[in-house]
């Protein structure tokens, strides 16, 4: 086998992974011939060698990407944007355990759990299929002599940076809504997981797609991310990962061209219970709310607020639940939480629990390593916390949530708007009137009423204050990725 391709076997699945950079259909090595490592986080162990991109890879993906934008891409219709998009997804579908295999190696999610990912992701690429040929202006009656009209018309070529937290599934929300307005497409994955994009690159090309329309990079933020962000012949660009990149990415676009940018970034979402919240139902949403994703989502439920007439009964529950989250082995049947993504990361959330425990909250749960070998974290708990706390200010990323009291229903509004995101948010109520009033008054982009993470492709997704800008999902991502020409067709021979 060339060294662009590795047989790669895991408990479920042997299969061909490519390692090259995906441009023009073909996997080549990078312009300087780097590779890079990709880790398995339980084991700690390299996986595989993967050719890395630098500025100049950039720039021929650009290029290829801006060809097929001018050329070919152009002459496809709307139906068969569509039908491009529907075909990768049967094949996504055809091969549903590999990927579910390949999120489990090199991201360490459970494979049954991924199996949300992955199947999300096909749902997303065929709900944008069906948008393809739907895209429509209007028309515009402005006066007797002129036909006025609108056009939604392609932005041109998108660069894409996707995190590590839900590798395919975060691709499909690029792909899907880019590809189907008629743009294409430089994609750069997180250097943390880079394998199931590439694999889902092999069908790309096998469901036909021209050349160039979908290019996909490996590489490091600071070089191959920088020169995306950079790039003067990038019409857009879109960045979901840390507050702190996506200011620079913001700078970059200020600074050049002034490409378009949409952000997806951090959280500390509020979930919110109250007195009179069904407790089994609260208990098992704010497991999943917080643990799910081993709390490596950006909308995390990671600042519970319970009313005081049911804290103490819901903090003892609460350990009860956590107690029973089987953490360990992605690749066995009832693990619901695997390892963090990377010693990085792993880093930061063990520094994160020993400043909370410093600044002098309760740990009622968990708050160590799990186990020996791997990035694995026990589920954990912190009570008697306060709002100046850096563990209920910081987006921690991790298995880690703080639990605070709240008296009536204007505090736990306070406390809930008081940092500086604003991605999602719970409530917990049988009180209709509450959970709208609080609905209305939380700074977020998505609040859920008596469940929690639940994302839906066909419903925007995106964040209030610094938590981002643009809504990615549902018929709002299409904005982000068209483009509005009017134009005025003058009727009869009257000369201005
Ligand atoms: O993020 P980065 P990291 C948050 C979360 C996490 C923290 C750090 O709090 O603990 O960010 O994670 C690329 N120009 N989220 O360090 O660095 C990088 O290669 C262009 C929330 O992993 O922002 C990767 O592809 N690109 C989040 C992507 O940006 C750059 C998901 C994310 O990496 C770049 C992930 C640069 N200068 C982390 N530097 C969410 N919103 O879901 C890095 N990148």
């Amino acid at each position: 086998m060339s060294d662009l391709f590795a047989t790669i076997e895991t408990p479920v699945t042997k299969y061909e992974q490519p390692l090259g950079l995906f441009i023009n259909n073909e996997f080549v090595k990078g312009a300087k011939g780097q590779t890079f490592e990709t880790i398995n986080p339980s084991t700690e162990k390299g996986i595989v060698a993967i050719h890395e991109a630098t500025e100049e890879d950039v720039d021929i993906a650009v290029a290829a990407a801006r060809a097929a934008f001018e050329g070919s891409w152009r002459q496809v219709t709307p139906h068969e944007r569509g039908r491009y998009l529907n075909k990768l997804a049967d094949l996504m579908e055809r091969d549903v355990d590999t990927l579910c295999a390949i999120e489990a190696l090199d991201n360490g999610k459970a494979f049954t759990m991924a199996n949300i990912d992955i199947t999300n992701s096909i749902g997303c690429l065929r709900y944008y299929a069906g948008w393809a040929d739907k895209i429509h202006g209007q028309t515009i009656d402005t006066n007797p002599e002129t036909l006025t009209y609108t056009r939604h018309e392609p932005i041109g070529v998108c660069g894409q940076i996707i995190p590590w937290n839900f590798p395919l599934l975060m691709w499909s929300w690029k792909i899907g809504p880019a590809v189907a307005t008629g743009n294409t497409v430089v994609l750069k994955t997180a250097e943390q997981t880079p394998l199931s994009a590439l694999y889902t690159a092999k069908l790309v090309k096998e469901a036909g797609f021209p050349a160039g329309v979908i290019n996909i990079i490996s590489g490091f933020g600071r070089v191959a991310g920088a020169a995306i962000s950079k790039h003067l012949d990038i019409d857009k660009v879109a960045f979901t990962g840390s507050t702190l990149v996506g200011r620079t990415i913001l700078q970059d676009a200020a600074k050049s061209n002034l490409r378009k940018v949409t952000l997806e970034l951090g959280g500390k979402s509020p979930n919110i219970i109250f007195d009179d919240a069904d407790i089994d139902n609260a208990i098992s949403w704010s497991n999943f709310g917080i643990f799910f994703n081993h709390g490596q989502c950006c909308a995390a439920g990671s600042r519970i607020l319970v009313q005081e007439g049911i804290y103490d009964k819901f903090i003892a529950r609460l350990k009860e639940r956590t107690s029973q989250n089987k953490v360990g082995n992605p690749f066995e049947q009832d693990t619901f939480q695997g390892p963090q993504v990377s010693q990085l990361q792993f880093d930061r959330i063990m520094e994160y629990i020993s400043h909370g425990k410093q600044a002098g909250a309760t740990l009622a749960v968990g708050g160590e390593r799990y186990g020996k070998e791997g990035y694995f974290i026990q589920p954990t708990v912190f009570t008697d916390v306060t709002t100046d706390m850096k563990i209920v200010q910081e987006e921690i990323f991790g298995p880690v949530v703080t639990v605070q009291k709240f008296k009536d229903e204007a505090e736990a509004i306070k406390l809930g708007n008081s940092t500086q995101y604003g991605l999602a948010a719970g409530i917990h109520t049988k009180n209709v009137n509450t959970a709208i009033r609080v609905s209305n008054a939380l700074h977020a982009g998505t609040v859920w009423i008596n469940s929690y993470n639940l994302i839906s492709y066909q419903a925007p997704f995106g964040g209030f204050k610094q938590s981002g800008i643009g809504r990615e999902l549902g018929s709002y991502a299409l904005e982000n990725y068209t483009q509005v020409k009017t134009v005025q067709y003058r009727l009869g021979d009257a000369l201005f």
